[in-house]
């Protein structure tokens, strides 16, 4: 039967001994390729992945080496790929088999497995049932919904960042003529902080590095991530940066696997030795939220070590010729550092003064330092002035340069080159001022609903349509019920999509899935197979083609289906919607027309490894306000749980983090292993540290409903988690997201970021009556 999922195993926990990404890695990789039933079709997936004329992994954004010729792929680049390439359907015969209301029943692991959406569908709200409709009748319907809307923002159109840039752009460039900004993207969910940060203190809101800078690098920060699961390609330039002897420090509260030890899957020696690489790192463990503290205290120390080498004519540890140069605020931001207590720096980064000397001296001693981070310093409430205060380090120490500089390690593929293109509820009037002259309407100018601001305006009933370019916008929003309902009450819902997922089943009145084509598969149109482009992390745009033969004809690609959407709705205007989309140089060249950095866009993509798209802070332009890059200071928080929530009475046994297993991407559940941390067979668990199990009357495997606490003092529960006694930071707790997403309440996001602060949330545990059982 299509529909069995290998056989579940009972919840074990055995704490992993090996390295990260050696030979267990490669075995993983095997392992996924017999169960997707066609291996060999993926081998020669895997071996396209990330190459010239081959397709780009769907997998994260890390970039790669230009001129690297080598096969490149990771484990998890090899899951995502093996996921997209099944030959399971998902058909009218499987709909006609389950209702709606049986599918809801399936966990987010079943139903993804299910495999590949196979042509368009439609609720039959009657029935219950989801039925085939043709593409012309799905594209009128969609169109008959938003003519008839009051207003244009009375939609929302959500994008995921696996979307290349020709889809992104065409879909920009049809909501924006249909009349509205309303671009909720997964970016809001992810590193909007970083973007909003760095626009403010360095003028881009690009990281400023390239691959290039990690073999020039003399020390790496690591922040808030874990790249032995979610970057693994990383822990190449990790490894060797380690070997020519720079410094690695980690801040982590984890001690995640990939950070402390690895095996490179690339190098056979390593794998036929099966040493583990000794990795140089520091490794510090804040307090959720404390990194901010932490690097208040790092500055604390650097600018006292400053001000002694002035008054003794020493050398200086910060870069004066540069602040003085480039840089407005340093005065005010000094003065706040000094105002800082080490007290409050001690409390709130869980870190002594102490060992923040220690990270503050390899800053000091080195020459060139590039700062990474990811979703641990982005998902806080003070995220925004959490990268701000990182950017003012590099700032004081002038790291912006070779082998220097600034690097938010983006997420989805595609996430970062989603924005360039388009995708922003708050769009730049340059954008739009572009457009209008390149194709004669006039956009919107008043910025849009996020993610959040559009589940506010679902609740309160002003979203008729919901639209999603891919993603599973249901599952990866916070506060579950509550963003079910808000979905459940629009008109209609429509779901551009590779795989069944949960936001097909938070049905609006009525609801589509409409079925495209996906990175691996090959994109026929009228001129012939067509690539699209996408780019990472380091602003490297590259082309991908497809190659694997798609499992139906009725599946589309996503311009061809934006083009359906716009020209049922529109008309032939401003474009000729299907004529773009016969060959998708047409619609690059409307990007060259309107997007800066463009410039012979589809002559450049011929290089082997893309072109750079370039970013000012490398020629020492800052493109702020004032022409200068600033230090922005702002106060430590006076808190880092809620203060209305603590002002309610509400007293946290802990505070929850929730984060990704070593089997998922983000909603998409590829198995029920987190190897690196031992737990295999379930995904319902809790981590918390053997003195918080004792303070609070817990045993390790005891089954807890958690709660978490906010100041609204509505309930938000998950029942039939699992304790499990782990090396965690004392007061924190973790687990996986989405099961957990039902406890971030909607309100609680970051300052002007609006990102769900799913890395703190306050919580209490509750023994719940089920019997513990674990292996
Ligand atoms: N295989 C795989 N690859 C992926 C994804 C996936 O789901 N699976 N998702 C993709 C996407 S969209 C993204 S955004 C990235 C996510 O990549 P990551 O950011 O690595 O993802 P998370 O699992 O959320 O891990 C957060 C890390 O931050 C740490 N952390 C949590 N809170 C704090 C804090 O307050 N301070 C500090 N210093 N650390 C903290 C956690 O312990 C954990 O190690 O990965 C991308 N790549
Ligand atoms: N609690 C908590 N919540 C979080 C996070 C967290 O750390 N904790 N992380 C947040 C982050 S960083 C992110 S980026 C978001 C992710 O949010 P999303 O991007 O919305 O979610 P995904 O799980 O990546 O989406 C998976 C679905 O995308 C569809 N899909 C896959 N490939 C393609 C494609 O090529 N085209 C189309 N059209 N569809 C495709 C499939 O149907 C699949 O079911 O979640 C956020 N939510
Ligand atoms: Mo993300």
């Amino acid at each position: 039967m299509s529909d069995t999922l290998p056989p579940a195993d009972r919840l074990r926990f055995k704490p992993y001994k090996g390295p990260a990404a050696g030979w267990g890695a490669l075995r993983a990789v095997t392992d996924h390729w017999f169960e997707s039933k066609q291996p060999f079709k993926n081998l020669y997936a895997m071996v396209k992945t990330n190459q010239s004329n081959g397709f780009d992994c769907p997998g994260c954004a890390w970039g790669e080496s230009p001129e690297s010729g080598m096969i490149k792929f990771c484990e998890n680049g090899a899951k995502a790929v093996n996921w997209e390439a099944t030959s399971r359907r998902v058909d009218a015969a499987f709909f006609e088999k389950y209702s709606v209301t049986e599918l809801l029943q399936q966990d987010d692991y079943w139903l993804e497995f299910q495999g590949r959406i196979t042509e368009p569908m439609v609720y039959d709200r009657r029935t219950d049932h989801y039925k085939p409709m043709g593409w012309e009748d799905a594209f009128a319907l969609i169109a008959r919904h938003l003519n008839g809307l009051e207003s244009p923002n009375q939609a929302s159109f959500y994008t995921s960042g696996r979307a290349s840039n020709e889809a992104a752009y065409l879909y920009q460039l049809f909501v924006r003529a249909f009349g509205t900004n309303n671009f909720p993207d997964c970016s809001n969910m992810c590193h909007e902080a970083s973007g909003v940060a760095l626009i403010e203190s360095i003028g881009t809101g690009k990281g400023t590095v390239t691959f290039a800078d990690f073999d020039k690098a003399d020390a790496l920060f690591l922040f808030g991530q874990n790249p032995g699961t979610n970057h693994p390609r990383m822990l190449e330039p990790i490894r060797d940066a380690v070997k020519r002897g720079a410094q690695v420090a980690v801040f982590n509260p984890l001690k995640e696997r990939g950070l402390e030890r690895f095996q490179a899957p690339q190098d056979p020696l390593e794998m036929l030795t099966q040493t583990s690489s000794p990795l140089n790192t520091a490794y510090f463990r804040p307090a959720l939220g404390g990194d901010m503290a932490a690097v208040r205290g790092m500055v604390k120390w650097l600018l006292q070590w400053d001000r002694e080498a002035l008054a003794s004519g020493g050398e200086a540890v910060f870069d004066h010729d540069f602040i003085a140069q480039h840089t407005d605020g340093m005065e005010q931001y000094l003065a706040m550092v000094d105002a800082t207590s080490w007290e409050q720096i001690e409390a709130q980064s869980g870190i002594s003064r102490d060992i923040l000397e220690q990270a503050a001296r390899i800053h000091r001693d080195s020459k060139r330092v590039i700062i990474c981070w990811a979703m641990g310093i982005t998902q806080h409430k003070h995220s925004v002035a959490t990268v701000q205060e990182i950017a003012n380090l590099q700032l004081l120490r002038g790291q912006f340069g070779e082998g220097a500089g600034l690097c938010p390690v983006r997420g989805h593929s595609n996430v970062q080159g989603d924005r360039t293109v388009g995708i922003a509820d708050e769009p730049p009037a340059a954008l739009l001022d572009a457009l209008e002259k390149r194709f004669g309407f006039t956009p919107p100018r008043e910025p849009g609903y996020n993610v959040i601001t559009t589940l506010q305006a679902m609740v309160a009933g002003k979203i008729k349509v919901f639209l999603a370019l891919g993603g599973n916008f249901a599952q990866a929003t916070p506060d579950t019920a509550r963003t079910h309902e808000a979905l459940g009450s629009c008109e209609l819902t429509v779901q551009i999509s590779t795989k069944l997922n949960r936001s097909h089943l938070i049905c609006g009145n009525e609801a589509l899935i409409l079925p495209c084509l996906g990175r691996t598969d090959i994109d026929e149109q009228a001129d012939g197979p067509q690539g699209v482009t996408v780019e990472d992390s380091f602003s490297m745009v590259h082309l991908s083609h497809g190659q694997l033969r798609p499992l139906s004809k009725q599946m589309r690609s996503e311009p061809e289906i934006i083009a359906g959407i716009a020209e049922a709705t529109l008309g032939k205007t401003p474009v000729d919607w299907r004529a773009l989309v016969e060959n998708y140089d047409r619609i690059r060249d409307l990007i060259q027309d309107t997007i800066p950095g463009f410039d012979d866009f589809n002559a450049r993509l011929k290089a082997p490894g893309g072109f750079y798209l370039g970013n000012p802070v490398r020629d020492r332009q800052w493109q702020t306000e004032s022409g200068r890059a600033q230090l922005v200071s702002h106060a430590l928080p006076a808190t880092l749980v809620d203060a209305e929530t603590l002002a309610s009475g509400a007293k946290p046994d802990l505070v929850l983090q929730t984060l990704r297993s070593h089997d998922q991407y983000n909603t998409t559940i590829y198995g029920l292993h987190d190897r690196y941390r031992g737990v295999h067979g379930g995904r319902k668990v809790v981590f918390v540290n053997r003195a918080d199990l004792e303070r609070l009357g817990f045993q390790h495997g005891d089954k807890v409903d958690v709660v978490s606490l906010w100041r609204d003092g509505e309930e938000r529960r998950v029942s039939d988690f699992t304790l499990l006694e782990y090396d965690v930071p004392a007061g924190q707790a973790a687990a996986y997201y989405p099961e957990t997403n039902p406890l971030v309440p909607m309100d609680s996001y970051g300052d002007g970021s609006f990102t769900p602060t799913s890395k703190l949330i306050a919580i209490r545990l509750e023994k719940s009556s089920a019997p513990a059982r674990i292996a």
